[in-house]
C-alpha cells in the first residue's frame, strides 16, 4: 500500500516489525527483556556505552579530564553492543530505565550513583571535577543553552533525516524533505555563531563543543549516513573550521576510539580499562597479536 493510502487503524497495536535498519531492537515496550549484570572495573567511574555520537560525547569529556590531569575521572568503558541487545539487560536498565547508551555509574562515593542521558552525563562530569562547564553566570548560561540546544536538535538529524535519508526500508520524498530541511537550518544556526565565537558558547571550549562536535562536526566532516554531498556540508565553512579545530586534540582523537566497533582497526579500541590501551589494545593489535 503506497503511504498515501494508509489509513490508522482506532488503536495503534504492535502487530507487525516496524522495518529498516535497527527494526529488531524497536519495541513500544520499555524494562529488561532477560538477566544480565554489568561488569565492574577498577576505576571510580564505570562507563557502559558504544562509540556512536551519544557515546563520544562523553568519553571526549572523560579524555579530556584525564587531559587537565583529573585522576578521578579514570574510567572503565564497557561496550554495550545495542544491536544485539545488550541495552535491555536488567543490569543495564537498573542503571538506565530508558536502555540507551551512554550510562554511568560513578562510585567514587560511599554509594554508586546512577547517570543516564549524555546531556546529564556531561553536566554531571563537569560540576564534579570543576572543568569545561564556566562558573560565571553568563557564560554557564550560554554554554547550558548550546548544551540543550543540541539534546533536543539531534534527534531530527538521526532520528529524522539520517533514518529516513539512510536505514528506512523505503524512500519517502516527503520525509526527506522535511528533515533534509530542518538539519540544513540547524547547521545554519551553528554557522553563523561560529562566525561570531571561536567555540560554540563563546571563547572557552566547553562541554557545549563536547556534546555538538560528534553530531553536527561529524556531519559537517562528512561521517554520518554518507550525506556529505547531498546536505552540501562543505558550504558551512565556519562549522569546518571549528570541526578542523576541535580534531586537532589529541583528546578528541582517543575519545572517538573508545567503543567503537566500525571503521579503521586502528581507530577502534572496543574497550577502555587504561590510558595504555591506546597504544595496546585497538583492534589491529589485537589481531596482531592472535
Ligand atoms: N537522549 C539520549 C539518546 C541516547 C541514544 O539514542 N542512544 C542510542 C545510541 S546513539 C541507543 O542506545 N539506542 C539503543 C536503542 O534505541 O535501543 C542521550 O543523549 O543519551
Amino acid at each position: 500500500m503506497a503511504d498515501s493510502e494508509y489509513a490508522p487503524p482506532k488503536v495503534w497495536t504492535w502487530n507487525k516489525p516496524s522495518g529498516g535498519r535497527f527494526a529488531s531492537i524497536n519495541r513500544p515496550i520499555a524494562g529488561p527483556t532477560h538477566e544480565k549484570e554489568l561488569p565492574v572495573g577498577r576505576h571510580p567511574l564505570q562507563l557502559y556505552s558504544l562509540g556512536t555520537p551519544n557515546g563520544v560525547k562523553v568519553t571526549i569529556l572523560l579524555e579530556e579530564l584525564l587531559a587537565l590531569g583529573h585522576a578521578g575521572a579514570e574510567y572503565d568503558a564497557w561496550l554495550i553492543r545495542i544491536s544485539d541487545g545488550d541495552q535491555f539487560g536488567s543490569g543495564f536498565v537498573a542503571v538506565n530505565p530508558n536502555s540507551k547508551i551512554p550510562a554511568l555509574l560513578d562510585r567514587s562515593g560511599p554509594g554508586p550513583i546512577r547517570v543516564f542521558e549524555s546531556g546529564s552525563i556531561l553536566v554531571y562530569l563537569a560540576e564534579k571535577f570543576g572543568a569545561f562547564l564556566p562558573a560565571q553566570a553568563a557564560a554557564r548560561a550560554e554554554c547550558l543553552s548550546w548544551l540543550f540546544w543540541q539534546v533536543g536538535s539531534a534527534p531530527y538529524l538521526g532520528g529524522g533525516f539520517g533514518h529516513f535519508y539512510a536505514y528506512a526500508p523505503v524512500k519517502i520524498e516527503y520525509a526527506i524533505d522535511r528533515f533534509a530541511m530542518e538539519v540544513k537550518r540547524q547547521l545554519d544556526v551553528l554557522d553563523r555563531r561560529l562566525a561570531q565565537s571561536e567555540y560554540v558558547a563563546g571563547p572557552e571550549y566547553t562541554i557545549a563543543d563536547m556534546a555538538i562536535f560528534p553530531w553536527y562536526g561529524g556531519l559537517a566532516k562528512g561521517w554520518s549516513y554518507g550525506a556529505a554531498e547531498f546536505l552540501s556540508v562543505h558550504e558551512y565553512r565556519n562549522v569546518q573550521r571549528w570541526a578542523d579545530l576541535l580534531l586537532e586534540r589529541p583528546a578528541v582523537r582517543r575519545g572517538r576510539m573508545v567503543n567503537r566497533i566500525s571503521g579503521e582497526p586502528s581507530s577502534q579500541l572496543h574497550e577502555r580499562h587504561d590510558a595504555r590501551d591506546f597504544e595496546t589494545r585497538t583492534q589491529d593489535k589485537l589481531s596482531a597479536a592472535k
